[in-house]
Order: structure tokens, then C-alpha cells, then sequence
């Protein structure tokens, strides 16, 4: 079963490089990992029609997102919905459903009691997409709605609570949306700040999400995941920005400082897996559940993420080493899912 899934996951990606259809009735992999099975003709034809036609050529270049403060309690922010290849492990190329071209897509930052004008440009040429931001209370039937190809649709919301939240396509079938890489995070600042803003030293944004067999609706449904990664998000401008991929932030890990205080906003888009958050060789010293300073959890291992659920955490680091923060649930670190904390002497 395992293996049959990823012969044809790799069966997705030969398709997508060979493109026109030789006499050939068997593909082949050179990825030894991957192993060196044969994929039927049968078996690669239903893989094929897994990409979207009118998305087989098509790779958009990331937009960035547009986030303008209009006011003291005001912000306008226009995202695109478009189809970008991103690297999701080495060499392994996924055409992704995404939010400005990234996966997870941008990181949005608001305050408290902010009104969103928020604006959805569906650039994809085939189907709609649409926006669910958990961060705010609204009609879903009325503000979470589709938006058609090559559209736009503009929704106003306010942010009243604080935290760590997530936000999604939310087009049916929506879990499609997800796994293919609609998911990323909104934080909304707390109006009067946490309690240990004035003890961080550094802060860093960091998502959990996982790919399965492109576009594959039944791997997406009963199937585990190929990969289980991290990303980090910019907080402010000049921070790193990544996709969820198995390898950046091991081979250019985050870094800092013996004795600083870190502070991680994290969130777990799923679309299906629990995080099991922890950092090896650090406690946190407190945790906001969901990134509500009123949810206050001291001295935690390790941090439950629920599909969708985010965090504050914030932790000392005494000493100097490679700090690696993974999901405790060691299947998916095997999958991909750690990502390090490059703690030196003078940060670098
Ligand atoms: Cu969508």
C-alpha cells in the first residue's frame, strides 16, 4: 500500500516531466529512495489527470502580499489565489494551490480590534478559491465565498481576539484546497501585548503542514503523509520567509544566542496531523494556548497543536548547540518534520 502510493506519487512528478505522452507503457524512477518500481500505463494515465489541465504549464511567479495600514484600527490586505511550483523536498517539485505563490502562504499581522479589508484576486485560470480566516466572526455562508477565475472579491472583517490562528481556502472540496497548500497564519496582536513582551530577545514564526500525492483527494482522505515540514515566516520585514520543504531550515537554520529568551508564534495547518511541538534540549517557560495571552501554561514539554491550533511559546537557551524543534511524533520527524535553532556564542 505504502509503497504503491509512492510509485505513483513519483509516477505524478516523471508525468509532469515528460510531458507529451511517448509510446512508452511504463515510467521508471531514478530515485532510489523512491524505489525502482514500474508504474503501469494504467496507473500513470489516472495519476496524469491529477493535474488540473490548464494548470499543467502553468507556474506563477509569487506576488507578494499588499498589507496597507489605513488607519490606527484599519488595514487593507490583498492576497492572490494562483499555481506555483514549490520544492517540497529535494529535487521533488509540487504544483501547488497557494496563497501568493507560497505554501504555507504569507504571514498576516494585525492588532487586536483591527478591520481587515481584505481583498481575494483569483488569478488561477480553472477553478475559484476563496479565504477563511479563523481569526475573525463571521457568516461563512456570506464572507468565506468563492471567488471565480480570473476575479476578485473584496471582504471587510475585524480581528477581536487575539492569537495564533490559522486561515484557509475554504472551497469545496475543501480538504483538496488545503493539502494542495491553501493554509497559512494570521496573528493578531494582543491589545495590551503579552506579559513577557519585554523578555524576548528574538521571535520567530513557524508553521507544521503536510504534503501527500499531488492533488490525490482519496490520499488526502485516507492516506499519511509523504512529508511533514516546517516553515518560518517573515514577522517583520527583512525576516526569513520559506515554504514548508523538508531540508531549508536544517541546512540554514534559525539562530541565535546563548541566553536569549526566544518566543516561537507557531501553528499546525495540517491538514490532518497533530503536532506534538517540542524543541530538543529546551523547556518552555510559558506557552499562550493558541496565542491568547489569558491561556498561560508554565514549564511544558511539549505542546499539543491541534489541525488548525497555534501557540506562543517562549524559552531560554543556556548553552551553545543545534536546538532542533520538531513535532515529538517521530514518524514525521522521519518524514521531514524538524527544523534547527543555531544557538552560538555571539548569534553570528
Ligand atoms: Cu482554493
Amino acid at each position: 500500500m505504502g509503497k504503491m502510493k509512492k510509485t505513483m506519487f513519483v509516477g505524478a512528478i516523471g508525468l509532469a516531466l515528460l510531458l507529451a505522452g511517448c509510446g512508452d507503457d511504463t515510467a521508471t524512477t531514478d530515485d532510489s529512495e523512491k524505489s525502482n518500481d514500474k508504474v503501469s500505463a494504467e496507473e500513470s494515465k489516472a495519476t496524469e489527470t491529477k493535474v488540473i489541465g490548464a494548470h499543467e504549464d502553468l507556474n506563477q511567479e509569487p506576488i507578494p502580499i499588499k498589507f496597507e495600514r489605513i488607519g490606527e484600527h484599519e488595514v487593507n490586505i490583498e492576497m492572490t489565489a494562483q499555481i506555483t511550483d514549490i520544492e517540497i523536498a529535494k529535487g521533488e517539485i509540487y504544483k501547488a494551490w497557494t496563497f501568493n505563490g507560497e505554501a504555507p502562504g504569507p504571514l498576516v499581522v494585525v492588532n487586536e480590534g483591527d478591520t481587515m479589508n481584505f481583498t481575494l484576486k483569483n488569478l488561477d485560470p480553472a477553478i475559484p478559491h476563496s479565504m477563511d480566516f479563523h481569526a475573525v466572526e463571521t457568516s461563512p455562508t456570506k464572507n468565506f465565498i468563492d471567488i471565480e477565475p480570473n476575479e476578485s472579491g473584496t471582504f471587510t472583517f475585524t480581528a477581536n481576539r487575539p492569537g495564533v490562528f490559522m486561515y484557509h481556502c475554504a472551497t469545496g472540496p475543501a480538504l483538496s484546497h488545503i493539502a494542495n497548500g491553501m493554509h497559512g497564519v494570521v496573528i493578531v496582536k494582543p491589545k495590551d501585548g503579552y506579559p513577557t513582551d519585554d523578555q524576548v530577545d528574538k521571535e520567530f514564526a513557524l508553521i507544521q503542514n503536510e504534503w501527500y500525492n499531488y492533488n490525490d483527494l482519496e490520499d488526502f482522505t485516507d492516506g499519511t503523509p509523504n512529508q511533514v515540514v516546517f516553515s518560518t515566516k517573515a514577522l517583520k520585514e527583512g525576516d526569513r520567509n520559506t515554504n514548508g520543504d523538508t531540508f531549508t531550515l536544517k541546512d540554514e537554520p534559525l539562530e541565535a544566542k546563548v541566553g536569549e529568551r526566544i518566543r516561537l508564534y507557531v501553528n499546525n495547518v495540517g491538514p490532518n496531523q497533530v503536532s506534538s511541538f517540542h524543541v530538543v534540549g529546551a523547556q518552555f517557560d510559558v506557552t499562550y494556548l493558541d496565542g491568547n495571552p489569558e491561556n498561560v501554561l508554565k514549564g511544558m514539554q511539549t505542546v499539543q497543536l491541534p489541525a488548525s491550533g497555534g501557540a506562543v511559546v517562549e524559552f531560554e537557551v543556556f548553552e551553545e548547540g543545534d536546538y532542533t524543534i520538531v513535532t515529538h511524533q517521530f514518524n514525521h520527524v522521519q518524514k521531514g518534520a524538524a527544523a534547527i535553532i543555531r544557538v552560538t556564542a555571539d548569534g553570528e
